[in-house]
């Protein structure tokens, strides 16, 4: 058969341990759609808009841990997965991204659906390769193989991320009437045996010593999905090394009770005085970005003598401007691979000791304050977002939209109650377009709740993440509507210009209700305190129905609360 070679891809995929497939529908596209579709082992999904269709698989790889692949027709369709493409590359998921394409003949001749689509991702991908598009010669299968075995294998090695693979089809495209599509099940498959990136014990040694060397160490989580028995190692590793743990919302470290979690509320409000205090001569590092601004300008500002950062291969980002060591190894192999430093002389334990009291001291001091500002009953969004937090299941998926939902949450901060809670967000490249549909990615693939908390902006720039006809049971949505972009009445810089209003906050008016009401799903409003735990209670009921919560916000009473927060935050150091 003349395709067998397109229909093979999905067989390498599906021995690869692709599991899930997004399809959007087009013409030219058909081969690999038919194969996707058609392959027993592989979950294909059809939906229409290649932008939320992205977003979904970042989802879906998120999930699954394996590579997802996605496939649209040439054209305009396959620029509209970029958005999508570069979150996937910074938050590193690995995505197989077939673009299909005319043949190279019919390129810039006027015929319909066709942009020069070589390198369509330019530098957002991790590789961008073009199948052949004759397959006459047998070596043409075997370069298809090829291709597909080697873009399988680069989406996974470290750093994972997304591949591209432009694929130009003659016709016919279709097959023909008593054409059986059969996958070759003695395909040519290259499986890779990953690296372990273990430490050496003279590397082992050498670090343990240099450690010792420091008594006032930060060990800091950027964005990553924490397992457990590797916080446990990381905790570990800084009881017996006197080191603080610090770690936002998105380093899923809230597990653990040792945790820094308040550490952008108290920077932002404290003085340099208390910054001084508990700037650390050792900083080391792990996972992906940090959200917080202050934490950034912190570690900036009050640079440490040494920041060692932990990942298994390759460059990393200098994000503190102090990098001087990059460690390849997991994150699991240094925290537990580290020798148990020997107790030294008591007025140097005394130093590190101290250390780690001054910062459970301005976490202490926070915890306090919050106590205080949230015992206020106001309806509010961060008040309430505050009880959504604190009444979350017991095990679930949270999805933090961009911009002020992942920031408030941040500032809200997860206890070790949320043991089973995973964080989830895009903060690859921090954008609104596709926070409903990775969200809606996790909720395709697995069972337990998956709450979402979005802002009205963020919501209605991607509702194409609720059109394709897949059941979202465990999908619950909050939506803080503030009818605009709140985020910027509450950073520096848009301040009072007269083209705030309509150029920055984009005010709007639209309700959820709509949107609820024509995908079916069930939508509930909660505009006032007096009807807080009750709505509450019915939106965390799972009943089968996908369910959108608004809350009826507004720009005056958010900006005042945050002010009002940010005041009691510094208040706690007059007390
Ligand atoms: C695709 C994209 N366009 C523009 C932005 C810039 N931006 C950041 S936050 C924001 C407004 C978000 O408003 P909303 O979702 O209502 O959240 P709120 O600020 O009210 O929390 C915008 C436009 C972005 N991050 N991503």
């Amino acid at each position: 058969m003349r395709l067998q070679p397109i229909y093979d891809i999905a067989e390498i995929c599906a021995q690869h341990g692709v599991t899930d497939s997004i399809v959007c529908p087009g013409s030219r596209c058909a081969p690999l759609t038919l194969a996707f579709a058609r392959h027993p082992d592989i979950t294909c999904r059809s939906l229409s808009d290649e932008r939320s269709a992205c977003f979904v698989a970042i989802g879906l790889a998120q999930q699954t841990k394996s590579p997802v692949s996605i496939v649209c027709t040439s054209g305009s369709a396959a620029y509209n997965f970029a958005p999508g493409v570069a979150e996937a590359f910074f938050q590193e998921i690995p995505l197989l991204v077939f673009t299909a394409d005319r043949p190279a003949e019919w390129i810039d001749q006027w015929d319909g659906q066709t942009i020069r689509q070589t390198n369509i991702f330019g530098a957002h991908v991790k590789k961008s390769y073009t199948l052949p598009q004759e397959y006459d010669h047998q070596d043409s299968a075997w370069h298809i193989n090829r291709i597909v075995n080697e873009a399988i294998a680069l989406s996974q090695e470290f750093p994972q991320g997304p591949v591209h693979i432009n694929v130009p089809l003659r016709e016919p495209l279709y097959p023909g009437k008593d054409e059986n599509i059969i996958f070759s099940k003695s395909k040519k498959v290259v499986k890779v045996i990953p690296s372990s990136f273990e430490l050496t014990p003279s590397d082992k040694a050498a670090l343990s010593k240099s450690i010792a060397g420091y008594s006032k160490i930060v060990v800091v989580g950027g964005q990553h999905d924490a397992q457990e028995k590797q916080i446990k190692s990381i905790v570990r590793f800084c009881k017996n090394n006197q080191a603080v743990l610090v770690g936002d919302v998105i380093s899923n470290l809230h597990i653990s009770s040792e945790t820094v979690r308040y550490v952008d509320s108290f920077l932002g409000q404290s003085d340099d005085s208390v910054k001084q205090s508990i700037a650390p001569e050792l900083l080391i590092t792990f996972g992906k970005s940090v959200i917080s601004k202050n934490l950034k300008q912190f570690l900036r500002k009050y640079k440490p003598a040494e920041h060692w950062h932990i990942q298994p291969s390759g460059i990393t980002a200098d994000t503190f401007q102090s990098l001087t060591r990059l460690i390849h190894c997991s994150p699991q192999n240094f925290f537990e691979g580290l020798q148990t430093p020997e107790k030294m002389e008591s007025s140097k334990e005394q130093k590190k000791e101290n250390y780690v009291q001054r910062w459970k001291a301005e976490e202490k001091r926070t915890s306090r304050s919050m106590k205080n500002y949230f015992s206020e009953n106001r309806f509010s969004e961060f008040h309430i977002l505050k009880e959504i937090l604190s009444s979350l299941p017991a095990s679930c998926n949270l999805h933090l939209a961009n911009s002020m939902s992942v920031r408030y949450a941040n500032f809200i901060g997860l206890s070790v109650k949320n043991k089973g809670v995973r964080v989830f967000s895009n903060r690859g490249t921090s954008g609104i377009d596709g926070c409903t549909s990775t969200a809606i990615g996790h909720s395709l693939s697995n069972q337990v709740p998956n709450i979402l908390i979005t802002g009205d902006m963020a919501f209605f720039y991607d509702r194409n993440a609720f059109w394709h006809n897949y059941p979202l049971p465990n999908l619950h949505v909050v939506v803080l509507n503030n009818q605009g972009g709140v985020i910027f009445n509450l950073i520096d810089g848009p301040g009072n210009l007269e083209e705030k209003d309509e150029y920055f906050i984009t005010n709007q008016k639209l309700t959820a209700a709509h949107l609820a009401g024509e995908f079916g799903h069930k939508y509930l409003k909660l505009d006032s305190l007096r009807k807080v735990k009750s709505t509450l209670n019915d939106f965390f009921v799972f009943d089968g129905r996908t369910k959108i919560l608004e809350i009826a916000s507004n720009q005056k009473t958010a900006i005042e609360t945050f002010e009002k927060f940010k005041i009691t935050i510094k208040k706690g150091y007059e007390a």
